[in-house]
């Protein structure tokens, strides 16, 4: 008996793929049930309610069709793709989704879900549904499937650093697409650094004038000599006008932007515009070196007056419920030969300089906290006694995400071993990057986010996990795509939770590569 049944699974599992019914990350349920819908110019949406937020939740799938297949999808009264939204669905974003050859019927909790279910519709099309212009010829259709599906995590986070190496607007929209594709629902946007401040704030115009631009930039790592550099000045910046269309295309696709603000380090940037928020007056420059570096913001009032003028400029522009301060490779040199820490640390009763950045952090949670935001923070900011509301990025392994979970932190798991995707894949590609460490994709895919130190209800405080791209090496889009992709992927269907047997991942992966090839993604292969 069991045989017959692990024969009939599998023999399930091969006319899935056999009908290109592959979808990333795989849906908690998922039946293929034989026959195909064909999308064709009779094909109409009716949604259930009929409002703005169901209409909007069907626009970017409708458009994707429209410039591939020139069909227009217009909402009908008896359309033959029902939207429905239902109090069964328990999760928010999850969503059921019947296909027959007559119907697509989905029902979801939320337009979140509908918009999930259309992007699984999106990957059982064909590849040349990610044709820019209309494909003549190709087979629209669709397998009929039905589908129970919903995300173990609420936070399904990518984060990209366009400071180290400025990457422009265009291929943030473009990556949000993608991001969208794989159903992750957070972007964490890393825009000041040493290299580079990215964001454009009204009160403060030299951040972008000086703190954008950078004369050179090391291509060796910076402790390996001799030191091999491109003397070739390079910047840029996003305005105000591009955050408002970035944050508004992510809404549209279910992506929350979640801007980051380091602070008190990594911030040679600001500190090269404003020399009197550092300990020792400056001058600094735009740094094209990488690592940690010892000027810091020093904690006077008016480096919280400055900071709190950008968070309030920050939290205008970005809807995001999470704001992220930084807080990580904070050296404690200067603060420890400055008179002015020294005597505050004094008049505070601050034990130590680990306790000044806690206080620093404090000061800057409560205010966000005051204007209706949640403060996260890389795991450094546990070295002192934080605010409880701090959501903690466990980032140099698991450790700081146990502790934090067990002092009652939210956490978001991003351990550096598993989750950063600047570090190489193969033993070929070690290049500049040889000291660091190798993650190849198996280790993504199988990844457990919920560390076993934890108890049950500990274990709820990790509401979700991060894959971080930083871009010290990464120059070009293309390279970037190159490290990203298949990882993220692999990711992607570790934080839904569907992660399973990985050798049936590179078979379902090997159809997906079509679709990359379409993207124009030049996935490592
Ligand atoms: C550590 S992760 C950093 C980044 C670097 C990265 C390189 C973190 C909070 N800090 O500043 O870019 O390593 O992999």
């Amino acid at each position: 008996m069991k045989k017959i049944i692990c024969i009939l699974s599998v023999f399930v599992w091969w006319s899935a793929v056999a009908q290109k019914a592959v979808i990333f990350p795989e849906p908690a349920e998922m039946t293929v049930t034989g026959g195909f819908f064909t999308f064709d110019a009779r094909c109409a949406f009716s949604l259930a309610p009929d409002n703005g937020a169901m209409r909007e939740a069907t626009e970017v799938f409708a458009e994707r069709v429209r410039k591939s297949t020139g069909l227009d999808i217009p909402v009908a009264a008896k359309g033959n793709i029902e939207c429905v939204l239902s109090d069964r669905i328990a999760d928010d974003e999850g969503y059921e989704m019947t296909v027959t050859s007559r119907k697509i019927r989905i029902a979801a909790k939320s337009p979140a879900g509908v918009f999930y279910a259309l992007q699984s519709v999106r990957q059982l099309l064909p590849p040349q549904i990610e044709a820019d212009s209309v494909v003549a010829g190709a087979d629209w259709r669709v397998s009929c499937v039905r589908i129970a599906d919903a995300p173990r995590f609420a936070y399904r986070g990518a984060m990209f650093d366009v400071c180290r190496n400025f990457f422009d607007k265009e291929f943030i929209l473009e990556y949000l697409d993608i991001l969208a594709l794989h159903k992750i629902n957070k972007f964490h946007w890393h825009l000041t650094d040493d290299q580079g401040w990215r964001i454009e704030i009204a009160k403060y115009p030299k951040l972008v004038q000086k703190g954008a631009f950078r004369d050179r930039t090391m291509l060796t790592q910076t402790v390996v000599l001799p030191r091999v550099w491109d003397n070739t000045p390079v910047g840029g910046y996003f305005t105000r006008e591009d955050v408002r269309e970035v944050v508004e295309y992510a809404r549209k696709r279910n992506i929350e932007v979640i801007p980051e603000i380091e602070m008190p380090g990594h911030a040679l940037a600001a500190l090269s515009a404003y020399p009197d928020l550092s300990c020792t007056g400056g001058p600094f420059e735009v740094d094209g070196r990488w690592g940690v570096f010892n000027d810091i913001f020093c904690p006077k009032e008016k480096t919280f007056a400055f900071l709190q003028d950008i968070l309030s400029e920050v939290a205008d522009m970005f809807p995001s419920k999470y704001i992220h301060i930084g807080g990580d490779e904070a050296p404690k040199v200067r603060w420890k030969r400055c008179h002015h820490c020294q005597e505050l640390m004094r008049r505070e009763g601050i034990a130590d300089e680990a306790a000044l950045q806690a206080y620093f952090t404090n000061r800057m949670e409560s205010f966000l906290r005051n204007i209706g935001k949640t403060a996260i923070g890389w795991d450094e900011i546990l070295d002192g006694d934080i605010n409880r509301n701090a959501v903690v990025m466990s980032w140099r392994g698991y450790k700081g995400g146990i502790a934090a979970a067990k002092r009652g932190h939210d956490v978001i798991m991003c351990p550096n071993k598993f989750l950063y995707f600047d570090y190489y894949q193969f033993d070929d590609d070690r290049g500049p990057l040889e000291k660091r460490h190798r993650i190849p994709l198996e280790k993504v895919y199988t990844f457990e986010p919920v560390p076993s130190e934890l108890t049950e209800s500990e274990g709820r405080h990790i509401i979700g996990v991060q894959a971080n791209m930083w871009t010290e090496y990464v120059r070009t889009p293309e390279y970037a795509r190159y490290l990203l992709f298949p990882r993220l992927t692999a990711y992607a269907e570790m934080a839904w939770g569907t992660n399973g047997d990985y050798a049936r991942f590179t078979e379902r992966l090997e159809i997906f590569k079509k679709r990359y090839d379409a993207l124009n993604i030049n996935y490592a292969n």
